[in-house]
């Protein structure tokens, strides 16, 4: 069973990277959501790199593009972000742990100009990443 629709990778590769997830915080861009509440949204990454891999999104994030663009008034965002991860955690049954990431400019990897964060689990990692 595939994680994403082939529809979702079709409208991704139409889309633009800096409003995608703006896109799909509001569904005008589908995606395989796995919960969300009125401050943030947890979908499935497009990317088929392992058992477990979501993307924590905030539903409002007031343009900000990555976490090296961030200013006090954002804690609250980032705070939230990381403070979900633990809930989705152990609804995807992640119970001997998992990994957040944050990618940041090119260096970073960063691919989508939109906050996110990543949460990866389902295998054992190794440190350090590479
Ligand atoms: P990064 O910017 O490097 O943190 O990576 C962004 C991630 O977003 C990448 O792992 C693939 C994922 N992604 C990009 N476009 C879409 C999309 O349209 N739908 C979903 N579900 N994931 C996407």
């Amino acid at each position: 069973q595939p994680l994403v629709s082939d529809q979702e990778k079709i409208t991704r590769q139409e889309g633009e990277t800096q409003f995608i997830f703006d896109k799909i915080s509001s569904k005008e861009i589908p995606s395989t959501v796995v919960n969300e509440d009125d401050k943030v949204l947890e979908f499935r990454d497009i990317t088929p790199q392992g058992p477990v891999r979501i993307l924590i999104i905030p539903k409002v994030r007031d343009g900000l593009t990555g976490l090296s663009k961030a200013e006090e008034r954002y804690i609250n965002i980032w705070g939230r972000l990381l403070y979900t991860a633990k809930f989705v955690a152990k609804q995807e049954g992640l119970d001997d742990g998992f990994r957040m990431v944050i990618n940041d400019g090119p260096q970073g990897c960063q691919w989508v100009y939109s906050i996110h964060v990543h949460l990866i689990g389902g295998r054992q990692r190794n440190w350090s990443p590479g």
